[in-house]
This record gives structure tokens, sequence and C-alpha cells, in this order.
């Protein structure tokens, strides 16, 4: 009884969930915007990847971040330093970001900003290889990070968060040479769970790989511009 309880609820969860995300993609949609949920366990390098990205990015197209975070705004001051809109969202107890959570993210961006001017939204995630996988936020594409210091098994371990990376980046590499760590066992164990996910493997202390991240963005973006429809939503909240 009690595991069919538990089961029922979950689905419900994650359907309210689902109909959240649809109606913050449906915001991004229509005002142009491309949105990634980059997502990796705790210390996988998604902050200072962010940073990275801003430095070179944000000379390129308008990028606005949501950064959540259980209890801290740390990572969002770092990212703040760059100049662009950062909007920080504590999740207190809970390990991931919901689609609620990022709607009021939204919905301050446009208050604060003109939501139009951006054309890119970078969402990262709490620090956790497993529930950010199962909770859309209105994403277009999901970045996950796995670093070569967690171990090649982790794709078959955790094996949500690899299914559903529309780009994986292997982080960390300059680390190899003091690791006994086999990048081709982490990619072939990524592929045996998504053979179709794009895999980068990057360092972002010595730039190794960046240039072809950078690119998939570009790429992602342009993308997006082209396929463009016309949209109108209506919202409540905002
Ligand atoms: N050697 C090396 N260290 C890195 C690299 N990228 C990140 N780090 C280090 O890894 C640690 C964690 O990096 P963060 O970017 O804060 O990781 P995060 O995924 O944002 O962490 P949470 O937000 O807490 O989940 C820091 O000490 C970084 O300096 C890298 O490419 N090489
Ligand atoms: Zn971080
Ligand atoms: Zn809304």
């Amino acid at each position: 009884m009690h595991q069919t309880f538990n089961a029922a609820l979950e689905i419900n969860l994650l359907h309210a969930n689902q109909a959240g995300a649809d109606h913050n993609r449906s915001h991004f949609d229509e005002w142009g915007i491309t949105c990634f949920n980059v997502m990796s366990s705790p210390g996988a390098g998604k902050t200072v990847l962010l940073e990275r990205s801003l430095a070179t990015l944000g000379a390129q197209f308008k990028i606005a971040v949501i950064e959540g975070d259980m209890t801290t705004e740390l990572d969002a001051d770092r990212l703040r330093q760059y100049g662009v809109p950062v909007i920080a969202i504590n999740t207190g107890r809970s390990c991931h970001l919901d689609s609620k959570m990022v709607a009021g993210g939204i919905h301050r961006l446009a208050h604060e900003y003109n939501p139009r001017e951006f054309e890119l939204v970078i969402v990262e995630n709490v620090g956790n290889l497993v529930c950010p996988a199962e909770f859309e936020v209105g994403e277009h594409a999901k970045i996950a990070l796995l670093s070569i210091t967690e171990g090649e098994d982790k794709p078959l371990k955790y094996p949500i968060m690899f299914q559903a990376a529309d780009c994986l980046l292997i982080t960390k590499m300059d680390l190899a040479p003091y690791l006994e760590v086999d990048i081709n066992q982490i990619v072939a164990n990524v592929r045996q769970i998504n053979p179709y996910v794009t895999i980068i493997p990057v360092s972002a202390k010595t730039g190794e790989g960046l240039e072809t991240w950078f690119e998939w963005v570009r790429r992602q973006i342009h993308q997006k511009s082209e396929h463009q429809l016309p949209l109108s939503i209506s919202c409540a909240n905002q």
C-alpha cells in the first residue's frame, strides 16, 4: 500500500512539474531565448564553466543566469562579477530546482529587464547527480557535467542524468595525468546509456575543449532563432 501511494504521489508531482516546465518554455519561446539546464554532482565544475562561458560568450550574446543553491548566494556572487543578471534561488531543503522555482526566477527577469533582449538563459541547478534530471524546468537543452575525479562507473550507476543529457562535458581534464582514470571507458559507459549525446572533454583550468563547447552553444542559439515561431502566452504571475 505504502509503495502504491508513494508511486502515485511521485507521478502527480512530476506531472505538475511538467506543466510548469511547459509554461516556462513558452515564455522562453515567446521571448526568443534559448535555455540550458546545467547539472552535475556537487563540485564537478558548473560555476567555473559558467564563469569561462560568460567571459567569452557574454561579448557575443545577451545572457542571464538563474542560479540554484540550497542556502547560499556564493555562486551567484561569483557570476555577478561578469556583469550579467544573476537571479539566485535558494531551494532550502530541496536537492534540485523545480519548474515552479524557476518560474519565479523567470518572472523576476521579466519584471526587472526586457526579456526579449536576452538570447540565452543558463540555469545552474543544485549539485546533485540524481533528482535534477527528473524535474524539467523549461529548458531547451540539458547539459550534464561529469568530472574525471568521479570515476568511470558513474554513468552506469546514475543513468537518468546521462540518459537525459543533450551535451555531456567531461570536466577537469587537466587532472588526467594524476589519476588512474580511463577517459575512453567513461565515454563508452555514457554511450551505452545515451548513444547520441554530444560529449566534450574540457578543462576550465587549461582551456582544453572550451572552444568546442562555445561552438556547441552558439549552434544551439542559432538553430533556435532559425526555428522561431511567433507565440503569445498569457500568464497570471508576470
Ligand atoms: N583542476 C581543475 N579544477 C577545476 C576545474 N573546474 C573546476 N574546478 C575546481 O573544482 C571545484 C568546484 O568547482 P565549481 O565550479 O564550484 O563546481 P560546481 O559544480 O559549481 O559546484 P556546486 O555548485 O557546489 O555543485 C573548484 O575548486 C574549482 O576550482 C578544472 O577544469 N580543473
Ligand atoms: Zn556551482
Ligand atoms: Zn509565467
